[in-house]
């Protein structure tokens, strides 16, 4: 069986999910694309002989389209979503979910009335081989209880419309995921602490800072974002626990040594860094739409990450002090992947 799917948003990550569609993975093919952009949507479309909707909503509803993949911009995404769940068709929805709790929220209603998960969002470090290796001790209980977990995340740069609020919304979302998805805890408070700014910066930017949450059991997450390191994408994450402590490794793509000394490439962007991370992520989504069980990160972590960086946001722009993070009790409903075609 192999899943017709339509992509709405054909700017970068949505040609970089196209791409491992057609090349790489295996059980899914791209026979319709939409996107604001008419000659870009072209441009994607055609070499596939694919169709181009000129709307998203028309895409959605399309009798040649089983599953949907919105990659469009952040404040596009609760349209298309709310809208492949009323057509009772799967949909992947790139991170965020959607900018705001409330949206998110309103994306869960629509849903619970569908009566079955359909959508999974994009938060793909989760099914990074790394990661994966240090949840798998943290859960076997050899090195005992986490205590605190240190993460950074540098960007070698970033360019000038990478707003202030971006550096949560856009960047430590990230970490707020990976640590909800690692911990198996909620957070409920945010702090932001705003360290000697770099002069490589734009002036609007707090560049570095460091976001500080603390779990439910009081596990103290900080993580440093710092958007213009210069040197390279940095993914860094170590986690203290009773008996020991577990990290990432440094991520270098080749050591070379000459001249009388070593060399390590390392990643250069996301794109580098995660793109096995990115494939596994596909792969599962396609297999979940075949299987009709949700197996990847649910509209409940896209809330639950929103909610996050919604305080995280009122931290930063705020007077320094700390912020408690209000969640809703998770439904029932997101409790295992929730109800499937078969219940
Ligand atoms: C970007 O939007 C991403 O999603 C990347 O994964 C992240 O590392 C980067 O900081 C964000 O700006």
């Amino acid at each position: 069986m192999t899943i017709r799917i339509g992509i709405i948003g054909a700017g970068g990550i949505g040609q970089a999910h196209t791409a491992r569609l057609t090349t790489v993975l295996s059980g899914g093919r791209v026979v319709a694309v939409s996107d604001l952009d008419a000659e870009r949507a072209k441009a994607l479309a055609e070499p596939l002989g694919a169709t181009v909707y000129a709307e998203g909503a028309e895409l959605i509803v399309a009798e040649e389209v089983d599953a949907i993949m919105v990659t469009s911009s952040g404040p596009a995404h609760e349209e298309s979503v709310i809208a492949a769940i009323e057509a009772g068709k799967p949909v992947f929805c790139e991170k965020p979910l959607a900018p705001t709790a409330a949206a998110c929220l309103r994306i869960m209603a629509a849903e619970q009335q569908a009566g079955r998960q359909l959508v999974q969002v994009g938060f793909m470090r989760r099914f990074d081989d790394s990661y994966r290796q240090m949840k798998e001790l943290l859960d076997s209980g050899e090195i005992g209880q986490a205590l605190m977990v240190h993460c950074a995340h540098r960007n070698p740069t970033v360019p000038e419309i990478y707003t202030a609020d971006m550096a949560i919304n856009d960047t430590a979302i990230h970490e707020i995921d990976t640590m909800r998805w690692l911990l198996e805890e909620e957070f409920v408070t945010a702090r932001v602490d705003r360290p000697k700014k770099t002069r490589n910066r734009f002036p609007h930017l707090q560049d570095p800072l460091v976001l500080i949450l603390e779990t439910e059991s009081g596990v103290r997450v900080d993580d440093e974002i710092f958007v213009n390191s210069q040197y390279a994408y940095d993914i860094r994450c170590e986690a203290v626990c009773e008996s020991g402590t577990v990290s990432l490794t440094d991520q270098h793509k080749i050591a070379r040594r000459n001249g009388g000394r070593n060399h390590s490439a390392l990643a250069a962007s996301h794109v580098d860094r995660f793109d096995g991370a990115f494939t596994t992520e596909l792969q599962a989504w396609i297999r979940s739409v075949e299987t009709g069980k949700v197996a990847g990160p649910s509209s409940w972590d896209g809330y639950a990450a929103a909610v996050v960086c919604d305080a995280g946001v009122k931290a930063l722009l705020g007077d320094g002090g700390t912020v408690m993070i209000a969640m809703i009790e998770k439904p029932a409903f997101y409790v295992d992947g929730g109800p499937t075609d078969d219940t």
